[in-house]
């Protein structure tokens, strides 16, 4: 496991000047906190539970920020959010690969957080987590059921991921961060 976590951390020294802003969304109970719990290398994770709209914190490493919060079953976007989505550089979103009940629900949650003009062009990455669960959706296979590959234009990667061992997690990162370092050299130019 620290393995993993440093590999994690040593990724986000090149950002240290210019720290990443990451949202990290996904339907409640898709397993975002766990992710967050396994990136969570230095101290604070401040959480603002309000009801109905629980955000958690956190500064893993130098250079990155992490905030999570819970969409779906709100509609609209809550207008709590938009400065959290104001300051994004890039966005994670948790989907629970074994709950096939709800995959249109976390397709319409996560084109409508896209559709809101602060997120145009910021990359994406989703995370098909729960592998480890019988009848959990190969990351191809949940790719099409959101349909990523027919809808999104944003740039994104699907990994698949199991937070609880923390396998796939710093893959998924890994990737992540070399999309959001092309996406700053071509805001740059
Ligand atoms: N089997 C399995 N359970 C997971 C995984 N990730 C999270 N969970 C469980 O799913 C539940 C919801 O996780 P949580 O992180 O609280 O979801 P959140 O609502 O998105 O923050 C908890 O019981 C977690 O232990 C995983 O990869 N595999
Ligand atoms: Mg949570």
């Amino acid at each position: 496991m620290g393995h993993v976590l440093s590999k994690v951390s040593n990724l986000w020294h090149g950002f240290i000047d210019n720290p990443v802003q990451v949202c990290m969304l996904g339907l409640d109970s898709a397993g975002k906190t766990t992710v967050l719990y396994r990136l969570k290398l230095k101290e604070s994770v401040s959480t603002i539970p309000t009801v109905g709209f629980n955000v958690e914190t956190i500064e893993p490493c130098d250079g990155l920020t992490l905030t999570v919060w819970d969409v779906g079953g709100q509609g609209n976007l809550r207008s709590l959010w938009k400065p959290y989505y104001q300051s994004c550089d890039g966005l994670v979103y948790v989907v629970d690969s074994a709950d096939k009940a709800r995959f249109k629900e976390a397709k319409e949650v996560l084109f409508r957080i896209l559709g809101s003009s602060d997120m145009t062009r910021v990359p994406v990455l989703v995370f098909a987590n729960k592998q480890d669960l019988p009848g959990s959706v190969a990351a191809v296979k949940l790719a099409e059921e959101l349909e990523l590959t027919a809808s999104l234009t944003n740039p994104w990667y699907i990994q698949s991921c199991c937070a609880l061992t923390a396998d796939g997690l710093a893959e998924g990162f890994t990737m992540f961060s070399d999309m959001l370092k092309h996406y700053r050299k071509q805001r740059k130019s």
